[in-house]
């Protein structure tokens, strides 16, 4: 009976009392030594998510991204590589909570009669996880799990996130996607990028850093350069020590950067060399320089986001290929690059919600969706029926011949299942290469408005309701109206407040004109949501 092996093997992983578990925007994420019991109930999820879709395999990653060494966290993967549908991130919600063994063993079954699932087919699962040092112990806890129900299980050990949502689309494609090991992705990004490079005869403008965040990005990124080889692909590695985890995410990691305004201190560049930085788990990426003068300047997600929207876009003309290409932001994004998407490249854009989740799903509605968060989560997601056109048409002129090429393979460069700080490391150097651009060039494609981003805490974050994807507040009553008048003061003013999903906090942005009035509008706006 699995009930009983459930009880028995739960009874290793006790549930503490007084404590709640909820998997937010980024799964469950916590402490690790709270972590224990929810790695089992995550186990128990991922089995029944994987009967539930006949025996599909599901993907479950260990990590807490960019928290502190100490914190340690996990999240499902679906089996195109996409993120946990909606409905089962509250059936794991449900079951992370139930108090005693014999009530998680009720809940499972509950659960598995509701759905209607047969728990006596195969189910099957992958792991990875990051660098941090409890998850050899948390790896434990989910296969306690898995081998009491009898579920199939591989560990890819230490991978990426990206890389694990990868291998999941490759394993349920049956290869179509790629080879379903850490190797298969390598080759698949390394060769795509190679032949964009050398094929072309185009050369990499000159040497670059990246920092790793001393997390799971660094043997990533070593073992992705040396496949490529040192001729075409320059990088200067820095915080790669994975062997020391308290450095993991201190001092360094791409939300250091974005949040410090500086670089990372072991990135010692002159100015005018660009640089980049991952997070914990290499599912971010952005981009800075110093300029001529010594002033730090980021290149973020929306940078990002808009050099390969305009590349593609390129692309698909020379090519004489008609695709609905759109741009998918969140209230982050820097009013200066939605202007830019919108007047100058002339392309549709669409703001969600913050979280991978909602830009990933608006992006499909596109032949080529480029979806980007500012802090540097995002990717570019091809259609199938962008992929048929570009792979079907027949060209007529060798121009027309050579671009049509160059997007076949740049579909293989981008990780089509979720953000991944490697592939779009790969993507912004090629275009670069392509365009002959070094950092300054690609900055001034526009002027970031001056921006600030401030972290309130209120007494109750989960009174802040939000409408029109996060840009406006319905609750409490009459915050947003002041927030309103406010921002009429003040030229090109914009300014927002949202419930973080990940910190028991409030965040608001706002930007404008200049520096002096994007801070005060802040400062004012956190003012009145204090009051809260
Ligand atoms: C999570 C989300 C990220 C979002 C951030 C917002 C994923 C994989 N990650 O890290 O997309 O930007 O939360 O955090 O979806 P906040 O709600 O605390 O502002
Ligand atoms: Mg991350």
């Amino acid at each position: 009976m699995p009930h009983e092996k459930i009880i028995e093997a739960s009874s290793k992983h006790p549930k503490p009392a007084d404590r709640k578990f909820t998997y937010g925007t980024a799964g469950f994420r916590m402490k690790a030594d709270l972590l224990d019991p929810v790695m089992f109930r995550v186990g128990l999820v991922a089995a029944l998510r994987s009967q539930k879709l006949n025996s599909a395999t599901i993907g479950v990653m260990i990590t807490a991204s960019h928290n502190v060494p100490a914190d340690n966290g996990v999240k499902l993967v679906d089996p195109m590589g996409e993120m946990l549908e909606p409905a089962w991130e509250v059936y794991s919600t449900t079951l992370s909570n139930a108090a005693t063994d014999e009530e998680l063993a009720a809940e499972y079954q509950k659960l598995a009669d509701q759905l209607k699932i047969d728990t006596t087919r195969s189910a099957k699962v992958v792991i990875g996880r990051d660098t941090r040092e409890s998850g050899p112990a948390l790896l434990k806890a989910l296969t306690d799990a898995l081998d009491a129900v009898g579920a199939e299980y591989e560990d890819h050990g230490i991978v990426t996130t990206p890389q694990l949502h990868y291998i999941v689309r490759c394993i349920n494609t049956h290869g179509l996607y790629g080879n379903p090991h850490e190797n298969g992705y390598y080759e698949k990004l390394g060769d795509a990028y190679k032949q964009l490079m050398k094929a072309h005869g185009v050369k990499q403008p000159t040497k670059f850093t990246v920092d790793c965040a001393n997390g799971v990005g660094a043997p990533a990124l070593h073992k992705l350069a040396e496949y490529i080889g040192s001729d075409i692909f320059q990088v200067e590695i820095v915080n790669d020590q994975i062997n020391e985890p308290s450095k993991l995410n201190f001092q360094c990691g791409a939300d250091f950067v974005k949040t410090q305004q500086r670089l990372p201190p072991a990135s010692k560049v002159e100015n005018m060399v660009r640089c980049a930085s991952l997070d914990g788990d290499a599912d971010r990426l952005i981009y800075y320089y110093n300029d001529d003068k010594g002033n730090f300047r980021l290149l973020d997600g929306d940078k990002i986001a808009t050099l390969a929207a305009s590349f593609i876009g390129g692309l698909a003309k020379d090519a004489n290929i008609d695709l609905n290409i759109g741009v998918v932001q969140t209230a982050y994004a820097n009013g200066s690059s939605t202007d830019y998407i919108k007047k100058i490249l002339g392309l549709p854009v669409i703001c969600t919600p913050t979280g991978v989740k909602h830009l990933h799903h608006a992006a499909l509605a596109f032949d080529v969706g480029v979806y980007f968060e500012a802090n540097g989560h995002g990717t570019v997601l091809f259609s199938n029926n962008a992929i048929e056109k570009i792979q079907e048409l027949e060209p007529e002129s060798p121009g027309q011949a050579e671009s049509l090429k160059k997007l076949r393979i740049f579909i293989d460069l981008i990780n089509q299942t979720v953000g991944d700080a490697l592939s779009d490391l790969l993507m912004v150097e090629v275009i670069l290469a392509h365009k002959h651009w070094g950092p300054k060039e690609w900055d001034n494609n526009y002027t970031d408005l001056p921006n600030r981003l401030v972290r309130v805490e209120v007494t109750d974050r989960t009174v802040f309701k939000t409408t029109d994807a996060e840009r406006r507040l319905i609750e409490p009553a009459t915050v947003q109206k002041k927030i309103d008048e406010l921002v009429l003061k003040y030229s090109k003013g914009r300014a927002f407040a949202r419930a973080s999903g990940t910190e028991d906090a409030v965040r608001v942005y706002a930007e404008a004109a200049t520096r002096g009035e994007a801070e005060e509008l802040a400062r004012l706006v956190a003012e009145i949501v204090a009051q809260y």
